[in-house]
């Protein structure tokens, strides 16, 4: 059988790191396009490259997805026979602040390797598209599915509108093997740290261990869906492999609040805590600690404070997804919940604030 090559952009991020993991497992050649950055950008995918034994079967190009010709030529050396453009200006707060910038690269950035895949006539390459639950934005659905219709509120959702539609417009005008994967919120110890779960699990361990005193956040009545990466970089692969090639939502179907979140991160650390006041003079107290665990807190010490820095021009409230045609036709059962998630993830930041309180001593 002739071997399986796969081409990703988006490798130094979350969910790029991920799909390397699973491809490489499944025997893949994975090449991966990595953006020139002034300080290192491959924390994630460090542990690949380094291992002797991907040599033969893991590469790195430098690229950017917002400049077509080196889309386009790394895609004729390549010759993938599956693309997955993973690469996005990703957090939607920021989306506000580059609109232009955020849609070249989102948008603009899909249809340069849809217009590459045509014109070079690959007529065998599978082509994944990073499309986003952001879409539902406004939503008019309780439960949220492939028919539900779109309301996107930010300028990166409304990128990824255009680059959702655009991969199904070549699907069927150009008959290219072309699916957007619409995935809720998924996270993990690889989440960057601008992302509310990962700045909670960074923020309150670094409060435990004495290195910060409060945590400023936005809106924390926001409800999420909320999965784990690992699991998703999986459906990202099995969404390829299809007879035909569809559209399909991969979400875990529970959704929870920012607030709760942190009450959960809190309770793991052995931290009980009071809300108290509303608005942006909310704010979480500590009422009661485990003293066995010799934290670098103490009762009544405020650890969260709500910051309007944090609030976006308009927000998505409201999201939970219906992922049951995954369920039918990939196999698709949520594997992570969320207090495993939780768990990983405050384990790995406790780690990581320990390495740097060593590292600076
Ligand atoms: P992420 O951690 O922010 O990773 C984004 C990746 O895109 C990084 O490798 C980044 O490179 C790269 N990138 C950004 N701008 C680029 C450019 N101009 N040219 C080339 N590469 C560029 O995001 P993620 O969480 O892994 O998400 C992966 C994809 O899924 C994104 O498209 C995101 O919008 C979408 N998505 C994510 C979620 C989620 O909950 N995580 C849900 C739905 C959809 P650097 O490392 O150099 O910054
Ligand atoms: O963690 P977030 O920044 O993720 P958001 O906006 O849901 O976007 C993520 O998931 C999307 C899938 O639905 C992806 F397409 C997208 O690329 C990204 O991965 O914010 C989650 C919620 C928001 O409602 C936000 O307003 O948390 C609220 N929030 C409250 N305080 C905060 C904060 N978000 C951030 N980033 N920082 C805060 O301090």
């Amino acid at each position: 059988m002739k071997k399986k090559i796969a081409f990703i952009t988006g490798i130094t991020g979350q969910d790029g790191s991920y799909l390397a993991e699973v491809l490489l497992n499944k025997n893949y050649i994975v090449h991966g396009m990595k953006r020139k950055s002034s300080s290192f950008n491959t924390e994630r995918i460090d542990h690949i490259y380094e291992n002797k034994k991907y040599k033969k079967k893991f590469f790195l190009h430098y690229g950017d997805i917002s400049d077509s010709l080196r889309v386009l030529n790394l895609i004729n050396t390549i010759k993938p026979t599956e693309i997955y453009n993973l690469a996005a200006q990703s957090h939607v707060a920021t989306s506000f602040e580059i609109p232009e910038y955020t849609s070249d690269v989102n948008a603009l950035g899909a249809l340069r390797i849809l217009e590459a895949i045509r014109s070079l006539k690959l007529k065998k390459t599978r082509f994944y598209q990073a499309s986003s639950s952001e879409l539902y934005g406004k939503i008019q659905e309780k439960s949220q599915s492939e028919s539900t219709p779109f309301y996107p509120l930010s300028p990166y959702a409304v990128s990824k509108l255009y680059a959702f539609w655009i991969t199904k417009n070549y699907r069927e005008s150009f008959n290219i093997y072309a699916c957007n994967g619409i995935l809720f919120n998924h996270e993990s110890p690889r989440r960057g740290e601008t992302f509310v779960t990962r700045k909670i699990t960074l923020g309150l361990n670094r409060i435990a261990l004495g290195l910060d005193k409060c945590l400023y956040l936005g809106n924390i009545y926001s409800l999420r869906d909320w999965g784990h990466a690992r699991d998703y970089a999986l459906m990202q692969w099995k969404i390829l492999q299809q007879k035909k090639p569809e559209d399909y939502v991969v979400a875990t179907g529970k959704q929870y609040s920012v607030k709760f979140f942190v009450e959960r991160c809190c309770k793991f650390l052995g931290i009980k805590i009071k809300w108290v006041g509303k608005g942006t003079n909310e704010k979480a107290v500590i009422v009661d600690l485990d003293i066995k665990k010799k934290l670098k807190v103490k009762k009544n010490d405020v650890i969260i404070r709500v910051s309007k820095q944090y609030f976006r021009p308009l927000d998505v409230k409201n999201l939970i997804g219906n992922s049951k045609k995954a369920q039918k036709k990939l196999g698709w059962k949520p594997k992570t919940n969320i207090e495993d998630l939780i768990r990983e993830m405050m384990v790995s930041d406790r780690k990581e604030v320990l390495n740097s309180i060593k590292k600076y001593k």
